[in-house]
This record gives structure tokens, sequence and C-alpha cells, in this order.
């Protein structure tokens, strides 16, 4: 088995995303901070694995992957042998369409403005910005709404077994589940809030998203 090192911010969306996917499938490897608090993703060292400083990278033997979509989807094929993808055509679009909801829609509001300016921003001494957590709550709301006309949510997104759509989603959810606003943008998703609710219990979500 190839050596896998994971680059990242523990507490970051994205490198979450992959860790769950590799603690599910019980893979050894390793953690290597890149602290985006610091500016240390900008670093020379860091731009040389990864030229837009984004966490996470994922390196592979010395080679290095960035972009989770393509991380994602090298450690199913590589490590999980296809176990966290429906082979059915229709599921498979309805994974990907979950991660690009996720992608393009939902991970700013939700986190970008919402988690920042909730959990982040008092934390270190500031003030919450209240008008740009009132204008991601429709945005975050729509996309949820989204995700729950796609999503089956007993117990996966995606019916009985754990996919990449999962991984996507529950870091997400870890974050906007501690904040005021969880339950109005969640108000008109009733199988997501049923599914938030099994899978926060996951050992590879405690480990990975506490
Ligand atoms: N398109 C990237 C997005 C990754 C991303 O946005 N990561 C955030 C942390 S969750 C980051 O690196 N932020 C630091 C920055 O933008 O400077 C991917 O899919 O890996």
């Amino acid at each position: 088995m190839a050596k896998l090192t994971v680059y990242g911010t523990p507490v970051s969306v994205y490198v979450r995303i992959v860790r769950l996917l590799l603690e599910e499938t019980g893979a050894a490897y390793d953690l290597k901070s890149v602290d985006i608090f610091d500016g240390e993703n900008q670093s020379a060292e860091y731009l040389a694995k990864n030229p837009f400083g984004k966490v996470p990278t994922l390196e592979v033997d010395g080679a290095f992957i960035y972009e989770t979509t393509a991380i994602t989807g090298y450690l199913d094929t590589v490590v999980a042998h296809h176990k966290f993808s429906p082979s059915d055509p229709l599921l498979q679009a309805r994974m990907r369409q979950i991660m690009g909801i996720v992608d393009s829609h939902l991970y700013a509001p939700a986190i970008g403005s919402i988690a920042i300016q909730r959990l982040i921003v008092p934390s270190q001494g500031g003030t919450t910005d209240e008008e740009k957590v009132s204008n991601a709550v429709a945005p975050v709301k729509q996309s949820l709404e989204a995700i729950e006309a796609l999503t089956v949510g007993t117990p996966y997104l995606l019916g009985s077994e754990i996919s990449i759509a999962d991984f996507y989603l529950i870091p997400v959810f870890t974050y906007l589940s501690q904040t005021p606003e969880y339950e109005i943008t969640i108000a008109q998703a009733p199988k997501l809030q049923t599914w938030w609710n099994a899978v926060s219990q996951l050992p590879s979500v405690k480990k990975v998203c506490a």
C-alpha cells in the first residue's frame, strides 16, 4: 500500500472530508499540519504542493494531488475499491450533485459566512457581522432543500451505503449545527435532520469532526 500523507488544518471542512473517507476505510495515513490561520498555506513550500494554497493536499508516494473531488475519487478507487461511490449511474449522479452543491452553493454561505461569523470571529475577540449572517441564510436554506430533494436520508444520503456525498456534507453540518441559524435553515429538510442525528454518532465523525 502506498504511503499517504494529508496536508492541512485539522479543523478545515475539506480536510475533514478526506479524513472521513480514510477513517471509514481504516487505511493508515499521516496528517501533516498546514495552518491556514497563520498563512502557512501561502508558504513557498506549501505552494509547491498546491499552487492555490488551499487545503487539503494528498501526497501519495511523492506525488501530490489537490482538489478534494480528485483526492476523494482517487482514494475511493485505490484504497476503498469503489466502496464509497455507487455503481448505479443515477445514484452516482446524485452523489456528484450533492458534492457539487456543497462546493458551489453551500460552503461559502454556511462556512465562509455563518460559521466564521458565529464561531470563529467571536472566539478571536471580534464581533459577528450580522448582515453577513442574515444574507447567508437564504442560500444555505436553498442548498439544504435541494439536497433534501435528492436524498434518501436513512441512514445515509444515498440509502444503505455511506458515500462521498456524506463525507462532503458531514463537516458542513458539524459547524452549521452549532449556530443559531441551524434550526431555520434545516426546518424544511426533515430527512437531513434524521440523517444528521444518525451520522453525527459515527465513530469516524466523532474522531475527525470533534
Ligand atoms: N477547491 C478546494 C477548496 C478547498 C478549500 O477551500 N479549503 C479551505 C479550508 S476548508 C482553505 O484552504 N482555505 C484557506 C484559504 O483559502 O486561504 C478543494 O476542493 O480542495
